[in-house]
Protein backbone atom coordinates (compact mmCIF):
# COMPACT_ATOMS: atom_id res chain seq x y z
CA UNK A 1 0.00 0.00 0.00
CA UNK A 2 2.80 2.43 1.00
CA UNK A 3 4.78 1.37 -2.03
CA UNK A 4 1.85 2.15 -4.33
CA UNK A 5 1.41 5.53 -2.72
CA UNK A 6 5.05 6.51 -3.17
CA UNK A 7 4.91 5.29 -6.74
CA UNK A 8 1.95 7.55 -7.37
CA UNK A 9 3.78 10.48 -5.77
CA UNK A 10 6.88 9.64 -7.81
CA UNK A 11 4.83 9.55 -10.99
CA UNK A 12 3.27 12.89 -10.06
CA UNK A 13 6.68 14.47 -9.58
CA UNK A 14 7.82 13.04 -12.90
CA UNK A 15 4.76 14.40 -14.73
CA UNK A 16 5.25 17.87 -13.25
CA UNK A 17 8.95 17.85 -14.14
CA UNK A 18 8.08 16.78 -17.69
CA UNK A 19 5.48 19.56 -17.99
CA UNK A 20 8.02 22.13 -16.79
CA UNK A 21 10.63 20.83 -19.24
CA UNK A 22 8.12 20.97 -22.11
CA UNK A 23 7.08 24.48 -21.12
CA UNK A 24 10.71 25.63 -21.18
CA UNK A 25 11.29 24.05 -24.59
CA UNK A 26 8.04 25.14 -26.26
CA UNK A 27 7.33 28.47 -24.63
CA UNK A 28 10.65 29.93 -23.65
CA UNK A 29 12.22 31.65 -21.84
CA UNK A 30 14.64 32.14 -24.67
CA UNK A 31 17.73 34.29 -24.57
CA UNK A 32 16.84 35.81 -27.92
CA UNK A 33 19.84 34.38 -29.74
CA UNK A 34 19.76 31.82 -32.54
CA UNK A 35 20.30 28.21 -31.49
CA UNK A 36 22.95 25.92 -33.01
CA UNK A 37 20.84 25.65 -36.19
CA UNK A 38 20.51 29.43 -36.49
CA UNK A 39 16.86 29.40 -35.40
CA UNK A 40 15.44 32.06 -33.10
CA UNK A 41 11.75 32.20 -32.14
CA UNK A 42 9.68 35.17 -31.02
CA UNK A 43 6.12 35.29 -29.70
CA UNK A 44 3.96 38.39 -30.23
CA UNK A 45 0.99 38.93 -27.92
CA UNK A 46 -0.68 42.29 -28.27
CA UNK A 47 2.34 44.40 -29.15
CA UNK A 48 4.59 42.66 -26.62
CA UNK A 49 7.50 40.61 -27.93
CA UNK A 50 8.91 37.62 -26.06
CA UNK A 51 11.82 37.68 -25.85
CA UNK A 52 11.92 41.46 -26.16
CA UNK A 53 15.59 41.52 -27.12
CA UNK A 54 16.87 39.62 -30.11
CA UNK A 55 20.56 39.32 -30.82
CA UNK A 56 21.35 38.28 -34.38
CA UNK A 57 24.74 37.67 -35.95
CA UNK A 58 25.76 39.55 -39.10
CA UNK A 59 27.15 37.41 -41.90
CA UNK A 60 25.49 34.17 -40.77
CA UNK A 61 22.22 32.58 -41.89
CA UNK A 62 19.37 33.13 -39.43
CA UNK A 63 15.90 31.62 -39.33
CA UNK A 64 13.53 33.96 -37.54
CA UNK A 65 10.25 32.36 -36.44
CA UNK A 66 7.51 34.75 -35.36
CA UNK A 67 4.37 33.44 -33.69
CA UNK A 68 1.60 36.06 -33.84
CA UNK A 69 -0.86 34.95 -31.13
CA UNK A 70 -3.23 37.82 -31.77
CA UNK A 71 -6.62 37.76 -33.42
CA UNK A 72 -5.33 40.53 -35.67
CA UNK A 73 -2.65 41.04 -38.26
CA UNK A 74 0.61 42.86 -37.53
CA UNK A 75 2.65 44.73 -40.14
CA UNK A 76 6.08 45.02 -38.58
CA UNK A 77 8.99 47.14 -39.68
CA UNK A 78 12.43 46.70 -38.14
CA UNK A 79 14.40 49.90 -38.43
CA UNK A 80 15.81 52.97 -36.74
CA UNK A 81 15.63 56.75 -36.93
CA UNK A 82 11.88 57.20 -36.65
CA UNK A 83 10.13 59.41 -39.17
CA UNK A 84 7.50 61.57 -37.51
CA UNK A 85 4.47 63.32 -38.87
CA UNK A 86 2.38 65.52 -36.59
CA UNK A 87 4.33 64.24 -33.60
CA UNK A 88 3.75 60.57 -34.25
CA UNK A 89 6.04 57.95 -35.69
CA UNK A 90 4.99 56.82 -39.16
CA UNK A 91 8.05 54.87 -40.22
CA UNK A 92 11.80 54.46 -40.01
CA UNK A 93 14.44 56.19 -42.08
CA UNK A 94 16.69 53.15 -41.93
CA UNK A 95 15.39 49.67 -42.65
CA UNK A 96 17.17 46.62 -41.19
CA UNK A 97 16.06 44.51 -44.14
CA UNK A 98 16.75 47.00 -46.95
CA UNK A 99 18.24 45.05 -49.84
CA UNK A 100 18.42 41.81 -47.83
CA UNK A 101 17.21 38.75 -49.67
CA UNK A 102 14.77 36.80 -47.55
CA UNK A 103 12.94 33.53 -47.94
CA UNK A 104 9.60 33.85 -46.18
CA UNK A 105 7.13 31.11 -45.35
CA UNK A 106 4.43 31.86 -46.33
CA UNK A 107 5.84 34.12 -49.07
CA UNK A 108 3.14 36.75 -48.48
CA UNK A 109 4.57 37.32 -44.99
CA UNK A 110 7.30 39.40 -46.66
CA UNK A 111 6.22 42.66 -48.30
CA UNK A 112 8.92 44.58 -50.18
CA UNK A 113 8.92 48.39 -50.17
CA UNK A 114 6.19 50.07 -52.21
CA UNK A 115 5.84 53.59 -53.66
CA UNK A 116 4.13 54.63 -50.40
CA UNK A 117 6.02 52.50 -47.84
CA UNK A 118 9.81 52.83 -47.95
CA UNK A 119 10.60 49.85 -45.78
CA UNK A 120 10.15 46.11 -45.89
CA UNK A 121 7.04 44.99 -44.01
CA UNK A 122 6.84 41.74 -42.06
CA UNK A 123 3.22 40.78 -42.61
CA UNK A 124 2.07 38.58 -39.69
CA UNK A 125 -1.38 37.09 -40.22
CA UNK A 126 -3.58 36.57 -37.16
CA UNK A 127 -3.03 33.40 -35.13
CA UNK A 128 -0.19 32.11 -37.23
CA UNK A 129 3.51 31.45 -37.31
CA UNK A 130 5.71 32.79 -40.06
CA UNK A 131 9.34 32.04 -40.84
CA UNK A 132 12.06 34.21 -42.40
CA UNK A 133 15.45 33.00 -43.53
CA UNK A 134 18.13 35.60 -44.25
CA UNK A 135 21.72 36.66 -43.70
CA UNK A 136 22.23 40.21 -42.46
CA UNK A 137 25.16 42.12 -43.97
CA UNK A 138 27.94 43.41 -41.71
CA UNK A 139 26.79 47.01 -42.24
CA UNK A 140 23.63 46.27 -40.20
CA UNK A 141 25.58 45.86 -36.95
CA UNK A 142 23.92 47.95 -34.24
CA UNK A 143 20.59 48.29 -32.46
CA UNK A 144 17.23 48.37 -34.23
CA UNK A 145 13.65 48.96 -33.16
CA UNK A 146 10.37 47.30 -34.07
CA UNK A 147 7.40 49.34 -35.28
CA UNK A 148 3.96 48.67 -36.69
CA UNK A 149 2.95 51.50 -39.01
CA UNK A 150 0.65 50.06 -41.64
CA UNK A 151 -3.03 49.35 -41.25
CA UNK A 152 -5.30 49.42 -38.26
CA UNK A 153 -5.10 47.74 -34.89
CA UNK A 154 -1.73 49.01 -33.77
CA UNK A 155 -2.29 52.75 -33.77
CA UNK A 156 1.02 53.37 -35.49
CA UNK A 157 3.72 52.86 -32.95
CA UNK A 158 7.15 51.65 -32.03
CA UNK A 159 7.52 49.04 -29.33
CA UNK A 160 9.19 50.76 -26.37
CA UNK A 161 10.91 47.63 -25.12
CA UNK A 162 11.60 45.46 -28.15
CA UNK A 163 14.94 45.68 -29.88
CA UNK A 164 17.01 43.76 -32.36
CA UNK A 165 20.75 43.84 -31.85
CA UNK A 166 22.94 42.83 -34.72
CA UNK A 167 26.51 41.97 -33.82
CU1 LIG B 1 0.63 45.73 -35.44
Amino acid sequence: MELTKSRIVGLGVFVVALAVALFLVVDGPSDGRPDADGVVAVVVEGFVFSPAQLTLPAGQPVTLVIDNRNEFIHHLTVGRSAVEEDGRAVGFEEDLFAGVSVVADPPRAWLPPTPTVDTVTLNLPARSTVTYRFTLPEDRVGTWQIGCFVGRGCETRISPEAEVRVE
